[in-house]
């Protein structure tokens, strides 16, 4: 007779808690952290770039996921720095596969699971079943298979690590680098100023839109405990789950190695990037409106990739920006307005500094 093939679940963290006593006068709970599990299946010892957002990624969810976990990492930075010969940093089986492969393979151990514990030949219970794609790898050469994946809802937390660019080749565009993000395949010049000149394919809502039965959501490294809680939610889930995680690139994306988290939260509080949850059975999304607004200069300053923008190409980020804020049910500041003409942004061109002043609406 067929086994029960029995399910884990994995209790939420407060996200409030002690970060009340920890407001860094923003409103912002920047050093707030839970009684995290101390548990690391992502250990100390990989060959990732200082500061390397993925990185941070990769260790928070697998401390949220815990011991019980399995782990495919398709082909990039995550699989390359992370797995010298001989030599990987998990203490959780992990396995690589081709760049297009993370959602098949996924699939497969899903449902290899599942088989087993019914006919008995595994002790169960069913394990965290957990991929890890770079953007390359989800948004582009290996988005089918994931979407395979979710359209037959494999019991498996399917995320997409967000560098912005195909890093582990030498940062090349993919279809999420950003409107005038500088990459080695987009460099600025005469003929096209900006550098690239696409927007950002929207992954996290072509996921959510095409795959209405499964949760979606968007997290940064800026915020771990959302993070580590998405992480739980997508693995108590039953059946598929997909994350988009922004994760700064260091080498890439040109900035001081210590600001990965603060970049991964003023994406957000630049409009840059909306913080949300899609719930399969209300079928509605759920917003993060964060308590700072900031002009998306805040963010682009910090960045030597966006080095070479024009005013012009600044006030259209800043357009983009202001339609993400509306998206989100939030109201556009007057400030933040004024920054949709290019006029505002000439003076940028005279002034130099590393890191941009604190200028948050509402800060
Ligand atoms: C089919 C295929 N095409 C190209 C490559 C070369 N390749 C190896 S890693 C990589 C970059 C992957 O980018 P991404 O998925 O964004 O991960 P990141 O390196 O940014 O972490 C590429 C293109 C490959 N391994 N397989
Ligand atoms: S190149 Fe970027 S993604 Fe790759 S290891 Fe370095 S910081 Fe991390
Ligand atoms: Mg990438």
């Amino acid at each position: 007779m067929a086994k029960e093939v029995v399910r884990q679940y994995l209790p939420l963290m407060d996200e409030e808690g002690r970060g009340a006593a920890t407001d860094d006068g923003l409103g912002r709970d920047r050093h707030y952290l839970p009684d995290t599990p101390e548990e690391d299946p992502y250990q100390a010892g990989h060959r990732t770039c200082a500061g390397c957002g993925p990185a941070i990624e990769y260790r928070w969810v697998l401390k949220a996921a815990g011991q019980d976990t399995v782990v495919a990492g398709p082909t990039g930075c995550m699989y390359v720095a992370n797995s010298t010969y001989l030599c990987t940093p998990y203490t959780v089986p992990w396995a690589h596969t081709p760049i297009a492969s993370g959602g098949s393979f996924t699939a497969g151990m899903a449902a290899g699971y599942e088989a087993l514990i019914r006919k008995g030949r595994h002790p169960g219970p069913y394990p965290n079943i957990i991929t890890m794609s770079g953007d390359g790898s989800a948004a582009d050469i290996g988005l089918g298979p994931i979407s395979g994946a979710l359209y037959r809802n494999h019991d498996a937390l399917f995320i997409c690590y967000d560098n912005e660019c195909y890093a582990n080749t030498g940062i090349q565009v993919s279809p999420t680098t950003p409107y005038a993000g500088m990459t080695t395949f987009t460099p600025f010049g005469k003929a096209i100023p900006e550098g690239t000149r696409l927007p950002p394919k929207n992954l996290a809502r072509m996921m959510a839109e095409g795959h209405p039965h499964c949760y979606v959501a968007t997290a940064t490294v800026g915020y771990p405990v959302d993070l580590m809680n998405k992480t739980r939610k997508g693995l108590n889930h039953r059946g598929a789950a997909f994350m988009h995680c922004f994760t700064p690139c260091q080498k890439g994306w040109v900035y001081q190695t210590s600001m990965t988290v603060e970049i991964g939260r003023r994406v957000v509080e630049a409009g840059l990037f909306p913080v949300w949850e899609y719930d399969p059975e209300q079928r509605k999304y759920h917003y993060f409106h964060p308590p700072v607004q900031r002009p998306v200069t805040d963010y682009l300053a910090m960045q030597g990739r966006f080095g070479h923008m024009l005013p012009e190409h600044i006030a259209n980020v800043q357009q983009q920006a202001n339609r993400n804020w509306e998206t989100i049910g939030m109201d556009v500041p007057a400030e933040l307005r004024e920054g949709e003409d290019p006029e505002r942004h000439r003076r940028l061109r005279e002034e130099t500094y590393s890191m941009p002043l604190n200028r948050g609406v509402g800060a």
